[in-house]
């Protein structure tokens, strides 16, 4: 009797437990289905964008624009970012950025300080900036020679971070200073600027760039280009003439665009240029000599204002190196350069104070 009591009373569970199976079937699956999902997460597997990604879609942040940055202000973003735990899926951006505007404007007076009220909250210490709604199609390192231009370094902040912003890069400034008071070399601070972005790289490219040199319109687009790129076409102080029909069409001066490979191949800048002129004409040279080919964006769009400012100190030497430039490239330039450094990571920029040598020291001048 007890048993048929309990087969009764099993058989009604089982009656029970069956219609709750099929009222509440629906429920059960969901929750099994999140418990898995956490588990996965847990896992380091899941990523955001709730349960739609797809794995071969999907890019770490090593692949990302964080990649190799080690910035001190990023660290801790990435080390957070960098945890397995995370995965960001990011389109690419487009190849034409959405939000430029043309035509602009430069503002010749402006403090570092006015600049850094604005762009502090986007741009990262050292002068870090990348699009967080799309995966940057380039990274480009800024390298600004300068020394005695404190007064056009605002102008060049105001100017080129919103910018390249817009033209959505992970991109990274350096200002490269040169300490002392010897003749100014500028091609030597190049050197210095791209070895020294080098090492918190992988960065696709590089635009060499003179401070006093903005551009005016933002549609000349600062993405790498198989060969180099010479940026500063038609200037406000040639008239915006294009450069390419002057009668001196070779020039490569006020701001141009490598990658690290062009850069290799014809072993960094000239080192023996001291004073104003003819560095960026070697560098012209060294790039036919290995077989590449400048090119240029048509002047409408690769216009410049030069921000004026009192003349340097010739090289009077600069024909006669320019003469015996063909072939001395291997010896003199990346390979050959002696410097020391100090790095500042300020709000805006990576300010690098250079120890170049003296125009007198021959380390690395192999004048053939
Ligand atoms: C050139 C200079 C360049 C400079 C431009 C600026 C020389 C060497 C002799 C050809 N070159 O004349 O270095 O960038 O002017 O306009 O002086």
């Amino acid at each position: 009797m007890i048993r048929d009591r309990l087969c009764g009373l099993w058989r009604g569970g089982g009656r029970t437990l069956r219609l709750w199976l099929r009222l509440y079937w629906p429920v059960l699956v969901l929750m099994l289905l999140l418990g898995l999902c956490l588990m996965l997460r847990d896992a380091g597997t899941v990523t955001i964008a709730g349960f739609a990604v797809l794995a071969p879609l999907t890019r770490t942040i090593q692949d990302g624009p964080h990649s190799g940055v080690t910035t001190e202000a990023t660290l801790e973003v990435m080390r957070e970012e960098r945890s397995p735990k995370y995965k960001v899926v990011l389109p690419g951006c487009p190849a034409t950025p959405p939000g430029l505007l043309g035509r602009l404007k430069v503002v010749e007076k402006v403090s570092v300080s006015d600049v850094e009220a604005r762009q502090r909250v986007v741009v990262r210490a050292g002068g870090r900036w990348w699009p967080e709604e799309c995966e940057a199609r380039w990274r480009l390192a800024v390298i600004v020679p300068y020394r005695d231009r404190q007064h056009q370094i605002g102008p060049f902040l105001n100017h080129m971070h919103p910018f390249l912003q817009r033209q959505q890069l992970n991109y990274s400034i350096y200002f490269v200073e040169q300490a002392g008071s010897d003749l100014f070399n500028r091609a030597r601070l190049l050197n210095v600027g791209f070895l020294e972005a080098v090492k918190e790289g992988p960065w696709d490219c590089y635009a060499f760039h003179d401070v006093d040199m903005l551009p005016e319109n933002d549609h000349h687009l600062y993405h790498c280009s198989p060969q180099p790129r010479h940026l500063a076409v038609a200037t406000s102080i040639n008239n915006y003439k294009d450069s390419a029909k002057l009668p001196y069409n070779t020039y490569f001066g006020g701001a141009c665009l490598m990658a690290e490979a062009h850069l290799r191949r014809v072993n960094g800048w000239s080192n023996i240029y001291w004073g104003w002129g003819g560095e960026d004409d070697d560098m012209w040279r060294r790039i036919k000599f290995t077989d590449m080919r400048v090119w240029r964006y048509p002047p409408r769009v690769a216009r410049y204002t030069m921000i004026r400012h009192r003349p340097q100190p010739v090289n009077e030497l600069r024909y006669r190196l320019l003469k015996r430039n063909t072939g001395r490239y291997p010896r003199d330039g990346l390979s050959t350069l002696n410097y020391t450094v100090t790095t500042t990571r300020l709000p805006l920029y990576t300010h690098l104070l250079a120890h170049i040598g003296a125009s007198t020291d021959p380390t690395g001048d192999i004048v053939h």
